[in-house]
């Protein structure tokens, strides 16, 4: 331990430093047989050697000046730590009691005294020396302890500190994070307060941002080769580009070495202060393609004029560390003993300036300026006190402390209220509540000339600037690690695009998820949609389910190829009736047309024209008029049609069954007549000759009513059907997703049911009563066309039910038109063709040539 002393020549204050010089404890084996010792320290550390020399250099400083402290020289005690809490709390106890014979008794007033501590490195070991030095409320003065707990006054009443607390790194770096974009990043932390405190808050900010954290790992404070490589393989095994690493340079190191034997490359590394400017890191060699493109925090910088040579004026012969320090850079040694086992003898004589070290580099003055400054507050607080005037002093009755025997809260009070400027840089400094503002500069790794490391400033954090003005980063200035060149992303899943939306993974972070596309119907307007949309209902998605678009509206269009067709053909079938009219009026008074009922022929022909003309109002877009037209006039139409049909047939079948009774009573009357003739002895009564009535049962009176009523009965059920529920135009939107058709609903599902029941059942007995009288032998074969026409009729109907359900949309529409119009054709065509033949090419055969067995009845 280096143990020193200034001569006491005026009044002399001592204050204690703690530097974690080595960084750890050399394993003993813990056997009991001999008395244990405290344990010594090994790996010398240059950089913090550097900050224990900056003690001594401030000291020197102040000591020399007359404007601070000028009747007073200030001592020193300085400890090393060797980063481990065993050995500050040693260090502190050893400071407090003075068991130690180098250091005066604490409290056995002859020596200088004691004034406060400056120190003790990592924080860790600051708060094991706090709550020891809070019981006693002893100063301590920190310059390295960054960790957020400290902030507590209760714990540690008598803590002070020139280094920001972590508090303003973790949200800084958290906020980093956030501008960047980065929702996928991993953490590594140290074992320790520093490493894990930072990085809590750290990830508390992220995470109520909606960052994930893909990995947490710890860096082991005692060499674990298996735990860094688990933690190699981790970041390698990650998607996570981002890792931020909250720890010491000296825990950082031997994951360093690893990353570099398994070459990982492009990640970027955020790192905290504690390793940002390590040249114990970055000065690996080739470094740069594992590490470079690093964005790191760190404090403020200073220039520490004068710093450079005190450093160099250092020599062997100083004390125990600087003998210790000479021998490790020089590589030689001014032990006796060493010597004979053949090391190299020091001459004292090496030159320092020649040496690249990290002890003489003071391009990076950061913890070491918080050093600087530490002393310095210290030092003014004592001159403060100094200088007090009795009377007006701050304590009880206005009394001041007295300089070479002052209690320890005395000075905490002075401390707690200092405001000071920093020689050189000019900088104001004071505590709240023991803290300092948070301000870091933002660093950015990027390779210098040599090939090495520069650690380029990108930017600054200034945690009391506006919220929105806290973090300020020059992106341009940035170098990143990577082959593009560009701002690394660090994402679990990629952003799900329009027309997709979130599906979260189980068991998996939120960040991570799949991108599942909307069904149909349903949109998603947004990036990162969590659900998707229902459209209403006369909108449908769109091919890519980003909009809703309007359905498109479908009927069958009067203008369009179908409909043009359809009414083609639906105009020829009324003309060709009209035709088939005249002709017949033309022949009114032939045979032919008389044979039947002509009257019912023209009804037949009218009900045609309606039903041929009616096909044309289920065209068009349709309206209550339309739907009411249609429909009524198709039943009427066909009611019409099938009772003049049925007024025929009717009269048909009854000359049928006539004509068969003449016929058999005939045959009777012959074999009677042959009987008589053959026994004339015998009076045989001649059966009953037929009559024309018999033969015509029905008068053309009675055909006329069949088909009048039957027709009524139908006029009067749709009339009904009208007034009571009448069809209506409706948009059906659910039949087809990308479609509105335009249809007309019945009204009421029972009423069109039995208006068409009714057709069919008028159908039947038309049919029935033509095929008794198909065989009838009249040469114009009135039954048998009938007869044929309804089978047609039939069969066009039986074969529209399976074609109109397999249809959708405005093609029922048509599929309905081509059933009306083929079984209107043919009627037209199985009824009237064989008359016109006749009327028109054969007028011979158009003569009253009766059925041959009422001719045969004349005759006889
Ligand atoms: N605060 C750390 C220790 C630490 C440190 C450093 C150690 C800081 N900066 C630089 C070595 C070198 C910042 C702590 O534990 O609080």
């Amino acid at each position: 331990n280096l143990k020193g002393y200034k001569e006491v020549e005026k009044k002399t204050v001592v204050i204690g430093g703690m530097f974690p010089v080595h960084q750890r404890l050399i394993d003993t084996d813990s056997n009991t047989t001999i008395a244990p010792e405290s344990s010594d320290c090994e790996g010398f550390n240059f950089r913090t050697f550097r900050w224990a020399q900056t003690m001594l250099f401030a000291l020197n400083e102040i000591n020399n000046r007359t404007d601070i402290l000028p009747y007073t020289d200030l001592g020193y005690v300085i400890y090393d730590s060797c980063f481990t809490i065993s050995k500050a709390v040693e260090g502190t106890l050893t400071f407090l009691t003075g068991q130690d014979e180098a250091v005066p008794n604490y409290r056995c007033g002859d020596g200088p005294p004691l004034s406060a501590l400056v120190g003790a490195g990592g924080s860790d070991l600051s708060i094991a020396t706090a709550r020891i030095l809070g019981l006693y409320y002893f100063p301590q003065m920190s310059y390295a302890s960054s960790c957020s707990v400290l902030e507590s006054r209760f714990q540690y009443p008598t803590f002070l500190r020139t280094i920001p607390s972590d508090e303003h790194q973790s949200v800084a770096m958290a906020k980093l994070v956030l501008q960047f974009g980065w929702t996928w990043v991993g953490c590594i932390a140290a074992e320790d307060d520093y490493g894990k405190y930072g990085i809590k808050r750290f990830k508390e900010v992220v995470e109520e941002a909606g960052v994930c954290i893909s990995f947490s790992e710890t860096l082991p404070k005692v060499s674990n080769p298996e735990a860094i490589e688990r933690i190699v393989q981790t970041v390698l095994d990650s998607t996570a580009k981002i890792i931020v690493v909250f720890s010491s340079d000296v825990d950082m190191s031997p994951l360093v070495g690893e990353l570099l034997r398994n070459n990982v490359t492009n990640r970027t590394w955020i790192a905290s202060e504690a390793w940002v400017t390590s040249a114990a890191i970055s000065r690996h060699p080739d470094i740069l393609p594992v590490l470079g493109g690093t964005i790191g925090f760190a404090v403020k910088r200073a220039d520490i004029p004068g710093l450079k040579e005190h450093l160099l004026s250092v020599t062997p012969y100083n004390d125990t560390l600087t003998e210790e320090f000479w021998g490790i850079v020089f590589n030689c040694t001014l032990n006796y003993r060493q010597v004979l086992r053949g090391t190299r003898r020091c001459t004292g004589e090496e030159m320092l300036e020649k040496l690249n070290n990290t002890f003489t580099d003071v391009s990076q003055l950061r913890i070491t300026y918080n050093v600087y400054k530490a002393v310095y507050a210290v030092a003014h607080a004592l001159h403060n006190l100094e200088h007090c005037k009795p009377g007006s002093g701050p304590f009880e009755n206005g009394t001041c402390a007295d300089i070479t025997k002052f209690e320890p809260w005395q000075l905490m009070y002075y401390l707690k209220n200092l405001r000071y400027t920093v020689p050189h840089t000019k900088e104001e400094i004071y505590f709240h509540d023991g803290d300092v503002d948070g301000f870091y500069e933002i660093l950015n790794w990027q390779s210098d000339s040599e090939g090495g490391i520069a650690y380029t400033p990108i930017g600054y954090y200034n945690s009391t600037a506006a919220p929105e003005e806290r973090l300020i980063i020059n992106n341009g200035s940035i170098i990143w690690n990577n082959d593009i060149l560009e701002t690394p992303r660090s994402v679990c899943s990629e952003r799900c695009q329009p027309g997709t939306r979130m599906g979260i993974r189980q068991g998996e972070p939120v960040c991570c998820f799949d991108c599942i596309p909307c069904a149909d119907g349903e949109i998603s307007n947004t990036t990162d949609a969590r659900g998707c949309i229902q459209c209403d209902e006369d909108y449908w998605s769109n091919a890519n389910h980003d909009t809703c678009v309007p359905k498109t509206i479908e009927f069958l269009d009067f203008g369009e190829p179908l409909g043009i067709t359809l009414i083609a053909i639906a105009a020829f079938g009324a003309l060709a009736t009209i035709a088939v009219a005249i002709i017949l009026l033309m022949h009114l008074n032939t045979p032919l047309v008389n044979a039947n009922d002509p009257l019912l022929s023209f009804s037949l022909l009218l009900g045609l024209v309606i039903t041929f003309m009616c096909s044309i109002a289920f065209l068009g877009e349709p309206q209550m008029w339309s739907c009411m037209t249609s429909q009524v006039a198709l039943a009427v139409g066909f009611a019409l049609i099938l009772s003049s049909l049925m007024g025929k047939s009717a009269l048909l079948m009854l000359r049928a069954r006539a004509v068969k009774a003449v016929k058999t009573a005939m045959k009777a009357a012959k074999a009677a007549a042959a009987a008589s003739e053959q026994s004339p002895d015998t009076a045989v009564m001649a059966p009953a000759i037929p009559q024309k009535n018999d033969i015509d049962p029905i008068h053309p009176r009675h055909q006329r009513a069949i088909m009048i009523v039957c027709t009524l009965i139908q006029a009067v059920g749709c009339t009904v059907w009208l007034i009571l529920m009448p069809p209506y135009p409706v948009k059906n939107t659910a039949a087809q997703n990308i479609k509105i058709i335009l249809e007309c609903d019945p009204g009421n599902i029972i009423f069109i049911c039995s208006i068409f029941a009714y057709d069919i059942l008028l159908a039947v007995l038309t049919f029935v009563f033509a095929f008794v009288a198909r065989k009838l032998e009249d040469h114009f074969n009135e039954g048998k066309s009938v007869t044929f026409g309804m089978l047609v009729f039939f069969i066009v109907w039986i074969s529209f039910v399976p074609a109109y359900l397999s249809t959708r949309g405005k093609f029922m529409v048509a599929v309905q038109i081509f059933a009306i119009l083929a079984s209107s054709f043919g009627l037209l065509a199985c009824v009237f063709i064989p008359k016109c033949y006749v009327l028109l090419i054969k007028p011979e055969r158009n003569k009253e040539e009766l059925m041959i067995p009422r001719a045969k009845s004349r005759d006889i």
